[in-house]
């Protein structure tokens, strides 16, 4: 198939170029690299080094044999946009293109209009670039699992059967979204179910837990094809952060209480469900839902299972508790649905700690990297709009193990 990826110089879209070039899609993609000045904006580093796009270019020509189809260009240049589809007709369009971060969206004002800005009108843009040069083609919209919240109810995919005063309906489930990036997340998906019921355009919204992991086999041993993996506040998720403090020493900043529990998917299971949902498109006019993670764990949980494949490796691992700079529920009832995906034939990775092995492995060789940026660990972008560096509230004992 033809597909393109927006976004491909991220974490997600140089792999998934990758994963789908090795079995056999035509891919072509853009990119305006905002990720690296995001990271460099909070005076970070990627822990894997990220080589530039011409290097990275020439290395994937070499692997694959065949070239990527790039150009660099910016979302929010609709003329741009539409012109890159118009040419290519793609059968498959997967936005990754999006500033990903809840703290980031939390900084203040100017960041949160960034993000709001970046994500809705980039979005837009691809719907009304679908309708004017290639109505066919699925949209592959990365959603994300925190659209939902925390409800005290399980969470279906997307939509739940209503009955309310003697009447029912198939109606979107409640948004509850904790940061104004996840609420960028939830007025796409309104954005997207309207393009699809008036133009009848077709989308799979992905509803995406955390993802962890620093490679896919179909990389090999080329550090040019490697992905990024990014340990600061913003652009590092929790077990990617975790990594990274295990292999220095650092201890491992667990926010608040730890019991947030989330849906978390290695990289790898991510590259296989988006490419299910793009090998399986739906039909005109339709819009679904794939809540997208391997398990629900608490961050304490991951925590511990860091610590463990940490001294497997030889590391010695402490787990500390901060004072938690989100506002978020520390202990909750957390049960979403993944069926969609099971259906089409995903199979879980169940081994999270030799995942995590893995991750070290490949973490061990950067140290210096990590430790020369080793100040930027402790978070301090607070939900109220201050910034003030969290605090360690409770060493953790062995007595806290789940
Ligand atoms: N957390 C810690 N310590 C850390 C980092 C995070 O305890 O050092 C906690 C957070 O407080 C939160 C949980 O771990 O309760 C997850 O945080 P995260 O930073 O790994 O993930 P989150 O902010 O939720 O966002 C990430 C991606 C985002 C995606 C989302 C999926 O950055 O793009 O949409 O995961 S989900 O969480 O399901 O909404």
């Amino acid at each position: 198939m033809k597909v393109f990826i927006a976004g491909i110089d991220g974490y997600l879209g140089w792999s998934l170029a990758q994963y789908l070039t090795a079995r056999g899609h035509e891919v072509a993609g853009t990119d305006k690299f905002l990720r690296r000045a995001w990271v460099e904006e909070l005076g970070s580093v990627s822990a894997l080094p990220v080589f530039s796009i011409e290097e990275r270019l020439t290395a994937f020509r070499a692997r694959f044999g065949k070239s990527l189809i790039f150009r660099e260009g910016d979302l929010l240049d609709y003329e741009f946009v539409r012109g890159f589809l118009e040419e290519f007709q793609p059968e498959a369009i997967v936005h990754l293109a999006e500033m990903p971060s809840a703290p980031y969206s939390m900084i203040d004002q100017v960041h949160a209009a960034f993000t709001h800005s970046n994500n809705v009108i980039g979005s837009l843009n691809i719907l009304w670039a679908m309708r004017e040069v290639c109505p066919d083609a699925h949209l592959v919209k990365l959603g994300t699992m925190g659209e939902y919240g925390t409800p005290n109810v399980d969470i279906p995919e997307g939509f739940f059967e209503l009955e309310y005063r003697g009447r029912k309906d198939r109606l979107p489930f409640p948004r509850q979204p904790g940061s104004f990036y996840h609420l960028t997340k939830v007025h796409d998906t309104h954005n997207t179910i309207f393009a699809c019921r008036v133009w009848g355009l077709r989308s799979t919204d992905i509803m995406q837990g955390v993802v962890f992991g620093t490679r896919i086999d179909e990389m090999g041993d080329d550090p040019h094809l490697s992905t990024r993996l990014d340990f600061d506040q913003c652009f590092g998720t929790a077990i990617n952060r975790f990594c990274c403090q295990a292999v220095i020493g650092h201890p491992l900043t667990l926010y608040g209480r730890g019991g947030q529990t989330r849906g978390f998917l290695p990289l790898r299971d991510s590259m296989q469900c988006l490419t299910l949902a793009i090998e399986n498109p739906p039909k005109p006019g339709e819009y679904r839902v794939f809540n997208q993670f391997e398990e629900c764990y608490t961050i304490e949980e991951l925590a511990f299972k860091v610590k463990e494949a940490g001294d497997r490796a030889g590391l010695s691992v402490d787990i500390l508790h901060y004072d938690n700079p989100r506002k978020e529920l520390e202990a909750h009832y957390y049960h979403p649905d993944r069926q969609n995906l099971i259906d089409l034939g995903y199979k879980p990775t169940h081994d999270v700690v030799a995942e995590m092995q893995i991750m070290l492995r490949d973490l061990i060789p950067h140290q210096a990297r990590i430790m020369h940026k080793r100040e930027i660990l402790v978070p301090d972008i607070r939900w109220d709009g201050t910034r003030r560096r969290s605090l360690v509230i409770q060493q953790t004992a062995e007595t806290f193990k789940p």
